[in-house]
């Protein structure tokens, strides 16, 4: 199997040491000649795991290069998807299978509408993972977890996992149904990824004083009341305890979102609180919590004003 990845973060990389663990061919798509250049000076990816460390030799091309795609999986930002899908729609086979596996929610009906009409065989998954990895440069990984990885399709297809998935050695998990898991996912980013920005503090900071804790509940009941509203169960346990347990768990990590921001990146929050916003708008709910810290921080971090 030839698996392409488009998006060379920490979670596109992980992927490829992923597959190419279990004898698969893996190309990373870059984003151009420049990162190709440095890719190519720089040596193969090096995963660190705990005390051991890899090289992974993956191939490297560019959007423009003209080998045919026919397994990708796409890993880049949320609000990259289309944009960097569309670099490539030229090179997809007709009978593609194509894994989206990121944070956010929103994207995977725009890719569903845009490829379905012009490549109706097309298979399309979505997959939603708890794998902890973060990149000290670009091509020095570590793998924090393995986590837990869910998988479902987005099109009407048989089989249940795509082609290799199946020898993947991760705790991978195939579900018939794959909404609420993007649902328990974006619960858990918008109680945590926010107000980690709002408060400009680690995960577990959230838990240390009362203002933090107080926010933190209000936005998981009002993420609640728009998930039972759209038909989703959540968790068994209330989502603040969730959220709580996340934030203990994960307490020394700075999360995605707040990463972004202190990078100068545009961050994914329109595809995170901005999506739960717009549910709540269709189903005349009102987020009161949600949407300060959507406008809060459209207004504290330009990227995300400017687009
Ligand atoms: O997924 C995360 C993220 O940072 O995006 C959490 C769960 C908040 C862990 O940091």
């Amino acid at each position: 199997m030839h698996w392409h990845i488009l998006g060379a973060g920490a979670i596109g990389c992980l992927w490829a040491d992923f597959l190419t663990r279990t004898g698969q061919d893996v190309s990373l798509i870059l984003r151009n000649h420049s990162s190709l250049a440095h890719w190519a000076e720089n040596g193969p990816l090096e995963v660190y795991a705990g005390q051991n460390r890899h090289s992974v030799h993956c191939r490297l091309e560019t959007p423009d290069a003209e080998v045919p795609i026919g397994h990708l999986l796409v890993a880049t930002k949320a609000y990259d998807t289309l944009t960097a899908m569309e670099a490539i729609q030229s090179r997809l086979a007709p009978e593609a299978e194509i894994v989206l596996l990121q944070n956010g929610m929103g994207q995977h009906e725009k890719v569903l509408q845009r490829l379905q009409q012009q490549r109706p065989k097309l298979r399309l998954w979505a997959a939603t993972t708890t794998a902890g990895a973060w990149l000290e440069n670009r091509q020095r990984l570590h793998c924090v977890s393995q986590g837990d990885t869910h998988i479902g399709p987005l099109t009407d297809h048989t089989p249940a996992l795509p082609s290799g998935w199946d020898q993947l050695d991760i705790p991978l998990h195939a579900c018939a149904d794959i909404a609420p898991l993007l649902w328990r996912k974006l619960a858990i980013n918008c109680a945590i990824n926010p107000l980690t920005v709002r408060f400009n503090c680690r995960n577990g900071a959230l838990l240390e004083t009362a203002e933090r804790i107080e926010m933190m509940q209000r936005v998981c009941r009002e993420v609640e009341q728009v998930a039972t509203a759209a038909g989703i169960t959540l968790f068994p346990e209330p989502l603040e305890e969730r959220a709580a347990a996340v934030a203990q768990s994960t307490g020394n990590n700075l999360s995605s979102m707040l990463q972004d921001i202190r990078n100068g990146r545009r961050s994914e929050i329109e595809q995170i609180t901005g999506f739960l916003c717009q549910q709540a708008r269709a189903l005349n709910i009102d987020v009161p919590v949600n949407h300060a810290l959507l406008h809060a921080i459209r207004a504290m971090n330009p990227q995300d004003t400017d687009q």
